[in-house]
């Protein structure tokens, strides 16, 4: 029998649409004399009191809880404003709110992966990770991005490159690299990659006859092919060879590197 036939389901239907449930009608159980039983599934509709606070960056942590200055950490950020991202905020470093897109500690994260594994990010935030360049692309896409790119040596000397404005272009551009603005003690190493598109040992996008990503180990915005290849494969020492991540002009030789970190800010 339907709901609505039943003797007195007007009086539910009232009683229910003078709630601010939402329901739904399930059974109907009409005895002979007997009282009539009906199964109602109600769904609640309560409103959450308050505000969840979505972050699209590090940045806007530090804006909305001053009380994070200081606290390098594991973060949630939302790029789009509807999917999450665990990354690494860098609280300290210059008054604190960068994003870190890119880190190397040691070399237990393979960074040698596939486009696909470059375009969502890989990695562990706490230790070493790529962010993924589609976040990297919404991220900058609104133009007014700093990035800061720190470098530390086997023998401890650390160096830095800061460049005013930092950009990565959408997956049709191939991730198109936009970068100026250099200031630092490190060297200009991504003037040469200025406008290359990001390359993968099974996508080749550089300028070069053969596979930059491939002959060197790594995906990165290879020309033909590179002065610095942060996505180069770990080594345990300071050994000079074009297979490692490495940052030319510190020291102007292709010198492993034992940490490196990038990370971007907005200038305003
Ligand atoms: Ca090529």
């Amino acid at each position: 029998m339907e709901f609505f036939s039943v003797p007195g389901a007007g009086k539910f239907t009232k009683l229910l649409k003078g709630t601010h449930w939402n329901w739904k009608h399930l059974n109907t159980v009409i005895r002979p004399h007997g009282p009539v039983s009906l199964d109602v599934d109600v769904i609640s509709k309560f409103r959450l009191h308050g505000k969840l606070k979505v972050y699209r960056d590090c940045s806007e942590i530090l804006k909305n809880n001053p009380s994070n200055k200081g606290k390098d950490a594991v973060y949630t950020i939302y790029p789009d404003l509807k999917n999450k991202k665990l990354v690494y905020c860098d609280m300290t470093t210059d008054g604190g709110g960068w994003t870190v897109v890119q880190k190397r500690r040691d070399g237990t994260t393979n960074f040698y992966n596939t486009r696909s594994q470059y375009k969502i990010g890989f990695g562990d935030p706490n230790k070493n990770y790529w962010i993924g360049n589609d976040a990297l692309y919404l991220l900058t896409k609104s133009g007014n991005q700093i990035l800061r790119v720190d470098l530390q040596k086997f023998n401890g000397q650390k160096a830095y490159a800061k460049y005013s404005r930092f950009s990565v272009g959408d997956e049709s551009s191939q991730y198109r690299l936009s970068v100026s603005g250099y200031s630092g003690t490190a060297g200009d190493s991504l003037l040469y990659h200025k406008g290359m598109k990001f390359s993968t040992k099974d996508q080749d996008n550089d300028k070069n006859r053969g596979s930059c990503a491939r002959y060197h180990k790594g995906a990165w915005w290879y020309n033909t092919c590179f002065h610095s290849n942060l996505n180069g494969q770990y080594a345990k020492s300071a050994v000079v060879s074009d297979k490692y991540l490495s940052w030319y002009h510190l020291g102007n030789k292709l010198e492993a590197l034992r940490r490196t970190s990038m990370m971007i800010r907005p200038s305003k």
